[in-house]
């Protein structure tokens, strides 16, 4: 059992009895101006700004069959689903999610070492990256459903311990996302502010919250000021298209009721300088399925 270091001051407060806005106290990139990598300067200028960076295609066509014919393995295997790593659907209990893809298939665990995906982790991140969490979400058509606004951060602090803003997201599409399939939004800028959510953990919330959310949800006061203030960005791109985003961004998607499937596989990257150390807004920690306690860099 890993013994977690001392926590560290808590910069940003959440789970409170009142909702608390705190400006980002961390870089967004951190690596030096100039650090060679796969972003342009430009590209890193626009996920400084905005908190994403969209590529129109990451991987190849042959790559994104590879990855669905994957998928779709996991998905039909029942000791996958079986696995507590996999989380259903609350209306037709197909499968939503399986977490830890990256330890469950040696396919996606070489999409995870990509330098394509790994190095863009340590551009961004400026250091060593280690896997805080990894997911497919099958996102299924005729009904299924999406994710509330949230901050990714606002969780990962709360229930899993990450004291600083150095995390990076990357959703890589296996499926085309249209604009009425359930894609990802974000609120461009809105990772330069910390939302703290009011209302405690409950026990156990995970079990919960991977289907629908309620700790760390913002008041609709809060997100109409945050929807007003930056926008909201849908992202669309068709199968092997990615998006870069900061793990503080505003962000959520809707039901998809669409026959087409709104399918992709969810790398997060952490730096090495931030480990997880114990939730700063919750009884206890997370699963290590979720939140990752093997701190091992990608190499
Ligand atoms: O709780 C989490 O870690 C997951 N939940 C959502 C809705 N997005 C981020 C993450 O995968
Ligand atoms: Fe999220």
């Amino acid at each position: 059992m890993t013994t977690a270091p001392e926590r560290t001051a808590d910069l940003y407060p959440t789970r409170g009895a009142t909702e608390v806005a705190t400006p980002r106290q961390d870089p967004v990139v951190w690596s030096e101006p100039g650090t060679p990598g796969p972003f342009s300067g430009d590209e890193l200028g626009s996920f400084e700004r905005d908190g994403f960076a969209a590529i129109d295609q990451l991987i190849t066509p042959e790559e994104v069959a590879t990855y669905r014919a994957e998928l779709d393995r996991l998905v039909t295997d029942p000791g996958v689903r079986a696995d507590e790593r996999s989380v259903v659907e609350p209306r037709s209990g197909e499968i939503r999610s399986v977490f830890e893809v990256h330890r469950i298939s040696d396919v996606f665990a070489g999409l995870v070492r990509d330098p394509r995906v790994v190095d863009r982790a340590r551009q961004i991140l400026g250091s060593d990256v280690y896997v805080h969490q990894s997911r497919i979400n099958v996102k299924p058509g005729f009904g299924a459903s999406g994710f509330y606004w949230h901050s990714d951060f606002e969780t990962w602090h709360a229930e899993d311990g990450l004291s600083r803003m150095r995390t990076v997201s990357v959703s890589i599409a296996l499926t085309e996302n249209y604009d009425t399939n359930g894609g990802l939004m974000i609120m461009p800028g809105s990772h330069l502010t910390f939302l703290g959510c009011a209302g405690e953990t409950p026990e156990d919330n995970y079990k919960k919250s991977l289907q629908m959310q309620d700790a760390g949800i913002p008041s609709d006061e809060a997100l109409t000021g945050f929807a007003d203030r930056h926008g909201i960005h849908l992202f669309t791109g068709k199968a092997g298209s990615a998006t870069w985003f900061d793990c503080n961004c505003m962000h959520g998607s809707g039901d998809n009721i669409t026959p087409y499937p709104r399918s992709n596989v969810f790398i997060v990257f952490n730096s090495v300088e931030n480990t997880a150390v114990e939730p700063f807004a919750a009884p206890v920690r997370r699963p290590s399925f979720i939140g990752a306690r093997d701190f091992t860099p990608v190499s």
